[in-house]
């Protein structure tokens, strides 16, 4: 039975080791509840970090047989491990960088060095327990390099990564000195998910920028696999958040509480202690607020917990002392006897008391600089039972897509926070309702248990979507079957790429003119009464034309906008509009001009930049660059890119190959139909053919083709064979009639 593990840094729970005594502690953190279902079941599993170093082997081996039980295996770090690759790599590299706060990050090759060891040491503990066809799922940062180390060694199991902190965008990323090798590890997965639509699309940036690889609709496709990238904004566990402030023991501690804090008023705040959670500019806006609105003094109070969080790492240790003395001069310079304009908590509290303090807020105050998701303020969100109460949020956290009810804020502009402040906090109740219902209708469908089901139910997907891409190498077996039907057909429909699927790519496009051998192939194909012979090019007319006019052929020129039936002249089915071509022309000038050895080519409908001239490496990096380009000015109007074999080609998007040869597959019968093709413009051609057809993809990438030939010489071979087979055939029969 095909098994889930589940791997993240930490386990789910968390170990403390007195002289040899051990405790542990289940986490009560999103993930654990949420996957908590799932990794108890049969013989699914946890891997991870227990949360403590742990040297002694035997007591190794006591917490490794103790967490079985528990279906959790733990991956044992050193102290040097988790001082190079949780404090080091993940926590000063990756997680600046990743937050927009590159000023932040170290660049340190033994602090990579051990990240990639430990990454491998996950590895292995994976190894131990995995089965070829189980399904893994790694999360987040920690872990990049995970998914490609695991589909080395198990290349058929199905693996999903999810990324719980934000992606950023790619002038930010390509900062890292190990960009490639963090792209390259990810996409080992099969699913790669991030929180927000934005996440995912600086993603897909980065690798097609950083590693070249393009696709479409969120797919990569890598030359020999391709995947999925998505976004799955991660819910809670809304009736768990809910049931636990409907609690008696909840009521109780908020009743209390209240009494305590003393002001009608309570604005609540609540994070680790971290610089993207932007305290420091919460707790200036806060003492603007006092400033500027004198009538809320002893009426209001800033409860602000902030639970203790890698305090060995030298950014937090500066953030601890500069919020310690914030709060100092604030609570210094309004202070009364009776009132404390700040109540601050430097510690973790248990969950009943977090509760009590989401119930007993009227505000909460959640400004994070940046914020893969956030889910304190989905918490405080669900624990409102009256649905009284105002949830100021910013823009840069990922919740913020979700929770357009909030008031959202720029958390940069302090004066826009005050002004929110003081917009909650005398907004009439009936609005606060309205605004809180909304915002719970969306927390209670898109909860935790959604979350998880939308992402496993995705990863199938893919698998299933993935084994439809693979082709297969048309060997003698099938070629026979397909020689077989093609005899017994009486009308055949013949779909031939041009470049690429007859002809190797020249250096320039007018090099690649059809040579004797493929003319004759051609004109003996084409004049057998049964078939119809269709080439198909993005070619030109006129280069068609001067190239094969003479023949019996049919013929598709620039992506289908043109087109020739046999005996009778050229086509075309749409009256197009070319006037963007003055635009876009200017552009890929520019480029030309960057750009030694690339030339356009304008054809009637499109617009080509080629730089199968240039150095290597750089024609590959300025098409990547021009990819980007024209894909951003085309997202709004009917335009569409192609980034092909050394070419990037803009057309309307309502000329493709597929289109054109549907026409065919409709006017003349087909009791046989075969279609060559060789890039991804050409699975337009493959997607519009009927279920029997023949499809052949030329070199070995992922398509919705049934099978590959190595190129342009296996293509003619395998025709010329068809040919040679029905003509013996055929004399056969004559001799034996
Ligand atoms: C990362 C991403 C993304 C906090 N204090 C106490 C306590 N908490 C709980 C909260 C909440 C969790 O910790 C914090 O979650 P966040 O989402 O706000 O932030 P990160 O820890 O940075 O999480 C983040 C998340 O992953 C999930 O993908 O949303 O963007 O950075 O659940 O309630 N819980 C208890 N006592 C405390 O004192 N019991």
């Amino acid at each position: 039975m095909a098994k889930l593990i589940i791997v993240s840094n930490r386990l789910p729970v968390k170990l403390q080791e007195k002289e040899g005594k051990l405790k542990y502690t289940p986490s009560e953190g999103g993930l654990a509840t949420g996957l908590g279902s799932i990794y108890k079941k049969k013989d699914n599993l946890w891997i991870g970090w227990p949360g403590t170093v742990i040297d002694d082997l035997l007591i190794q081996e006591q917490v490794v047989e103790d967490l079985s039980h528990e279906n959790m295996y733990p991956v044992f770090l050193t102290d040097n491990e988790i001082k190079e690759f949780y404090e080091g790599f993940s926590n000063e590299t990756l997680w600046p960088s990743f937050h927009y706060f590159s000023q932040y990050a170290v660049y340190d090759h033994d602090l990579w060095e051990t990240y990639v060891e430990v990454n491998q040491k996950y590895c292995d503990e994976i190894l131990k327990h995995a089965n070829p066809n189980d399904t893994i799922w790694v999360h987040d940062y920690q872990l990049l390099l995970l998914p490609s180390m695991l589909r080395k060694k198990l290349p058929d199991s199905t693996i999903g990564f999810f990324q719980h902190i934000p992606f950023p965008s790619y002038e930010v990323f390509r900062l890292l000195p190990w960009r490639r090798e963090l792209l390259e590890g990810m996409l080992g997965a099969d699913l790669v998910g991030f929180h927000t639509y934005d996440d995912m699309r600086h993603f897909l940036s980065s690798v097609n920028r950083i590693l070249g690889y393009g696709g479409m609709h969120g797919w990569i496709n890598t030359g020999n696999r391709s995947l999925l990238v998505d976004s799955f904004p991660m819910g809670i566990d809304y009736e768990k958040y809910a049931s636990v402030a409907a609690s008696e023991e909840v009521l109780k501690l908020e009743q209390e509480y209240r009494r305590n804090v003393g002001t009608e008023n309570i604005i609540i705040s609540i994070d680790r202690l971290d610089y993207s959670k932007g305290i420091p500019q919460r707790l200036e806006a806060f003492e603007m607020f006092l400033e500027r609105y004198p009538e809320f003094h002893e009426k209001v109070t800033l409860v602000m917990l902030v639970v203790p969080s890698r305090d060995a790492v030298e950014k937090y240790k500066e953030l601890k002392e500069e919020v310690d003395e914030l709060v100092g001069r604030i609570n210094g310079k309004y202070s009364h006897i009776n009132w404390n304009p700040i109540q601050y908590f430097y510690r973790s509290l248990p969950l009943e008391t977090l509760s009590a303090f989401y119930r007993m807020a009227n505000v909460a105050l959640v400004t994070p600089m940046r914020d893969g998701m956030n889910l304190v303020c989905k918490e405080y969100v669900a624990s409102k039972l009256d649905q009284k109460g105002v949830l100021i949020l910013s823009e840069m956290a990922g919740a913020s897509k979700e929770l357009s009810d909030a008031l959202l804020i720029n958390p940069n502009d302090i004066n826009k926070m005050v002004d929110a402040l003081y917009e909650a906090l005398t907004m009439p109740v009936e609005e606060q309702r309205q605004h809180m219902i909304n915002m719970q209708e969306t927390l209670k469908r898109y909860n935790i248990h959604h979350w998880v089901g939308l992402f496993m139910d995705r990863l199938s997907y893919v698998k299933i979507k993935q084994m439809s891409m693979e082709t297969s190498y048309l060997d003698d077996a099938t070629f026979q079957e397909m020689s077989d039907s093609y005899e017994m057909a009486s009308s055949r429909l013949i779909f031939l790429e041009y470049d690429g699927g007859l002809t190797n790519y020249k250096s320039k496009p007018l090099l690649a003119r059809p040579d004797e051998d493929l003319l004759e192939l051609l004109e003996n194909l084409s004049n057998n009464p049964k078939n119809r012979v269709v080439v198909i090019s993005s070619r030109e007319k006129a280069n068609m034309e001067d190239w094969l006019g003479h023949l019996n052929l049919d013929i598709v020129a620039e992506h289908g906008v043109w087109l020739k039936q046999r005996g009778s002249g050229w086509k075309t089915m749409m009256s197009l509009m070319d006037d963007w071509k003055s635009d876009i022309r200017l552009i890929l000038e520019l480029y030309v001009d960057r750009t030694p050895g690339s030339f356009i080519e304008e054809k009637e409908h499109s617009l080509v930049w080629h730089y199968r001239r240039v150095e290597t490496g750089l024609g590959e990096l300025r098409a990547r660059e021009l990819v980007n380009h024209l894909t951003f000015l085309a997202s709004n109007s009917n335009l569409q890119v192609l980034d092909g074999q050394m070419a990037v080609e803009i057309k309307a998007q309502e000329v493709n190959k597929g289109k054109a040869t549907s026409h065919w597959l409709n006017m003349y019968p087909h009791e046989f139909v075969l279609a060559v093709g060789d890039d991804w413009g050409d699975e337009e051609i493959f997607k519009a053919m009927p279920r029997n057809a023949y499809t052949i993809k030329t070199g070995n990438s992922y398509s919705i083709a049934k099978y590959h030939l190595d190129g342009p010489g296996e293509v003619r071979e395998m025709l010329f064979k068809l040919i040679k087979q029905e003509s013996r055939e055929a004399s056969n029969a004559k001799m034996t009639g």
